[in-house]
């Protein structure tokens, strides 16, 4: 059968790729020209391990094809980006575009998949959307389980970094507006799933995906705020964590430079929007470690305040170690704030990037080899626990200052 997947970023093209490869015939679909043309050149345009060997495969084989607008297909599945907005807000406005996108080619019969993390009640707003632009066909929020077009909510949870592996092994949650729905949805992932497949309603399904992601931001801020507290207690928090970690109902994430990427930094706020009245741990958690970053760069500068002439070697960008993805990432926050407040000669390496995003590169900064950096820097700032940070020459380290925020040496 014929699959269209609506976003092809880091979780619509390897979910594309995977249904290829179980022998679907796939039409990726994203509003960037640049990325159709790369995904049918074979190459991706992000970067995700072995994803390049497997899309390679299946563009050559002709069961995968990205185009800029969607074409009729057994199943659509959405997934494309819901940020927030001002007053952290969600911004559900690509679903809307996406839905009325695929809407023209809707026929009887057809699944629609919204695979995007969705503020509470998404995935019934997505049917009226749909029903307004196709009057001729029911849904089922007017029609129930005698409805054309079957709808359901089967959110992605796989991590970045392990995201092929993981998008077959992990369990999923699919919230079907009716038991149809999740029916249809069902048989659809038992192509490649190897996971158990959990049916709910798509409202369970919805708050399943922003609840776990908001457990681990609030496991995550514990951490955190231990690690300040440490700081100014004179405690070693890596070594703390450690010991508490010997009970055995204790398990203290680690601290970081605070909390990235468009997952964890971001779903939280969904929560805290829907109900803000009785979310005030949740929120608070997101404060915590929103907060972090800041606090790093207050004690680099007093470290800088030391030397007559600072150079601080800052490493990493990305949010968090081996991935090129620089979205809502500390480190570059960090960066930022060092560059604009003045604090010294700064020389950013981040080797999973070719250039500096934007934000930094206005402000005059540049990219710099690992080896030469941390030879020429004073003050050694890790952000991100990459594998080639992790082995550093002990003569180098020795007579400087370094503040580690990944406890990773
Ligand atoms: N971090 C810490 N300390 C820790 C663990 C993580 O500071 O002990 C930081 C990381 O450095 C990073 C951020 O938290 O900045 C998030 O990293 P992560 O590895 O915890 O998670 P993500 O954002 O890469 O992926 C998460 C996953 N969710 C959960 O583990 C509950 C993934 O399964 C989801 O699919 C993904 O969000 C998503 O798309 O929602």
């Amino acid at each position: 059968s014929r699959v269209c997947v609506m976003g092809m970023g880091y979780i619509g093209l390897p979910t594309s790729a995977v249904f290829a490869n179980h022998g679907l015939e796939v039409l990726g679909v994203d509003v960037k020209p640049a990325a159709v043309e790369s995904i049918n050149r074979g190459q991706p345009h992000i970067v995700e391990p072995e994803l390049d060997v497997l899309l390679r495969q299946v563009v050559q084989a002709g069961r995968l094809r990205a185009a800029l607008t969607p074409e009729p297909a057994d199943a659509f599945i959405l997934a494309v980006p819901t940020p927030f907005m001002a007053g952290h807000e969600p911004d559900t406005s690509h679903i809307e575009a996406a839905a009325r996108a695929i809407a023209h080619v809707l026929a009887r019969g057809n699944l629609v998949i919204l695979e995007s993390t969705s503020p509470i009640g998404t995935t019934e707003q997505l049917s009226r959307w749909l029903a307004q632009a196709r009057p001729d066909l029911t849904f089922p929020h007017q029609a129930g389980e005698l409805s054309d077009i079957r709808i359901a909510h089967c959110p992605e949870r796989v991590l970045p970094g392990h995201i092929l592996r993981e998008v077959v092994e992990n369990d999923r949650i699919i919230g079907g507006l009716t038991r149809k729905c999740a029916q249809a949805a069902t048989l659809l992932y038992r192509v490649f799933a190897k996971g158990q497949i959990h049916p709910t309603n798509a409202r369970t399904a919805e708050m399943a995906k922003l609840a776990e992601n908001a457990f681990r931001d609030v496991n995550i801020a514990f951490a955190n705020e231990l690690s300040m507290i440490c700081d100014r207690l004179r405690i070693n928090v890596w070594e703390l964590i450690r010991l508490a970690n010997m009970h055995p109902r204790v398990n203290i994430l680690r601290p970081g430079p605070g909390v990235g990427g468009h997952c964890i930094a971001v779903d939280p706020w969904f929560i805290v929007a829907a109900d803000p009245e009785r979310s005030p741990l949740i929120r608070t958690a997101r404060e915590v470690n929103e907060a972090k970053p800041g606090f790093v760069v207050d004690k680099v500068r007093r470290h800088a305040a030391t030397l007559k002439q600072p150079v601080i070697a800052c490493l990493g960008l990305s949010y968090k170690a081996d991935v090129d993805d620089l979205r809502e990432s500390p480190a570059v926050t960090i960066v930022e704030e060092l560059a604009r407040a003045g604090v010294g000669e700064l020389l950013v390496v981040e080797p999973h990037v070719n250039a500096l995003p934007e934000n930094l590169a206005v402000l005059g900064l540049q990219l710099w080899d690992f080896d030469r950096a941390t030879e020429r820097a004073n003050i050694l700032l890790l952000l991100v626990d990459h594998a080639s940070f992790l082995t550093v020459d002990h003569d180098v380290v020795k007579d400087k200052i370094v503040v580690d925020t990944r406890g990773a040496w």
